[in-house]
């Protein structure tokens, strides 16, 4: 009885050991020419021949805050459902002037409740606006991977648990264009990948 007690635990840290090896990173620095900061640039690996993934059943939130949708941009893997929150005490709306998000307007709902939109295309550069609030401005972007990372203010990014393999890496901003870079990630560990973006 204890030897097999034992045996199960060596296989347990031999699959865990194995995971970890199976799985690389991509790190690197965004630099962003002409805007306030380096921040909000999607960077996502586009696709991966022959492989699709289902869409997630936990639904993604964008906040509506201050008058700010939070987050401003969103990467989310084709099928997710998005649920539109409203944290602040006036009447927000969310409409979508793009056709690629069927350009749904949600209509107005006050503090505490939330609309919902699936959104399917890939590609897709959702545009959200509030019909109450012409300020206000937030982006989905339409990923047809779950690999994909939102820059930090300082340009930063990490996309963890890439399985090894070669892949064409892409970068989306509101305002900035960039270009895609051919990557390979190796068992071993991460890529790192800078981009340079502008207008
Ligand atoms: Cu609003």
């Amino acid at each position: 009885m204890k030897r097999i007690h034992v045996t199960l635990i060596t296989a347990v840290v031999v699959l865990g050991g194995l995971q970890l090896a199976l799985a690389g990173g991509i790190t690197g620095t965004v630099k962003a020419k002409g805007v306030k900061n380096s921040g909000d640039a999607i960077i996502y690996i586009d696709k991966i021949a022959g492989k699709t993934f289902p869409a997630p059943k936990e639904h993604s939130r964008i906040d509506q805050k201050n008058l700010m949708f939070v987050p401003h941009v969103l990467p989310v893997l084709s099928g997710t459902t998005v649920d539109f929150m409203n944290s602040d005490d006036v009447l927000h709306n969310v409409f979508c002037p793009d056709k690629c998000c069927d350009k749904f307007n949600l209509g107005s709902w006050p503090k505490g409740q939330f609309k919902s939109y699936t959104f399917k295309e890939p590609g897709c550069a959702a545009t959200l606006l509030c019909n109450v609030h012409p300020e206000m401005e937030g982006h989905v972007y339409v990923v047809e991977t779950p690999y994909y990372a939102v820059s930090a203010k300082d340009g930063s990014y990490e996309i963890k648990n890439v399985p090894p393999g070669k892949y064409t890496l892409k970068i989306w901003h509101e305002k900035l264009k960039g270009q895609d870079v051919a990557i390979e990630v190796s068992d071993k560990g991460n890529a790192t990948v800078d981009f340079d973006i502008h207008k």
